[in-house]
């Protein structure tokens, strides 16, 4: 077996929707440990340094704001291979094309050019997910 960590982030339009128990249960429930917990009202700089990556790309401003507008709920599940097993669960980036039976299949919604609004955040990598938790969890 492979026992990871990985951050999970349930993104403002999961939280203002009502929807951050329903999705932190499907985790649960697949068998992952819940083992962090948090809300948070994440500020610039934060987003800045979670989404180093994405800098300079055309849709990384409006993902800021996106973030920006409402508080987030920062979670660290760990299980067996639980960072690919997370990304298997959330489901394609973008939420009309996402599986049903996918966090963003079944309830993310058609957005058209707000890819951002999908519900929910995974770490792709071991390296990402250390990286990740310490930023939301210091
Ligand atoms: O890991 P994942 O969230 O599935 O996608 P990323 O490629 O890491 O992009 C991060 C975040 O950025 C994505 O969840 C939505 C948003 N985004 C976007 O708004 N438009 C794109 N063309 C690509 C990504
Ligand atoms: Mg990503």
């Amino acid at each position: 077996v492979s026992v990871e960590r990985t951050l999970v982030l349930v993104k403002p339009d999961g939280v203002a929707r009502g929807l951050t128990g329903t999705i932190l249960a499907r985790v649960e429930a697949k068998g992952y440990k819940l083992v962090q917990l948090k809300l948070v009202d994440a500020t610039r700089e934060l987003l800045e340094r979670h989404y180093e990556e994405h800098v300079g790309k055309p849709f990384y401003e409006p993902l800021v704001e996106f973030m920006l507008s409402g508080p987030t709920a920062a979670a660290v599940f760990e299980g067996n291979r639980v960072i690919e097993g997370f990304r298997s669960l959330a489901g394609t980036t973008e939420p009309t094309l996402a599986a049903p039976g996918t966090i963003r299949g079944d309830f993310g919604r058609d957005w058209g050019l707000k890819v951002q609004q999908n519900l929910v955040h995974g770490s792709d990598s071991p390296e990402s997910a250390e990286r990740e938790i310490g930023i939301w969890f210091g």
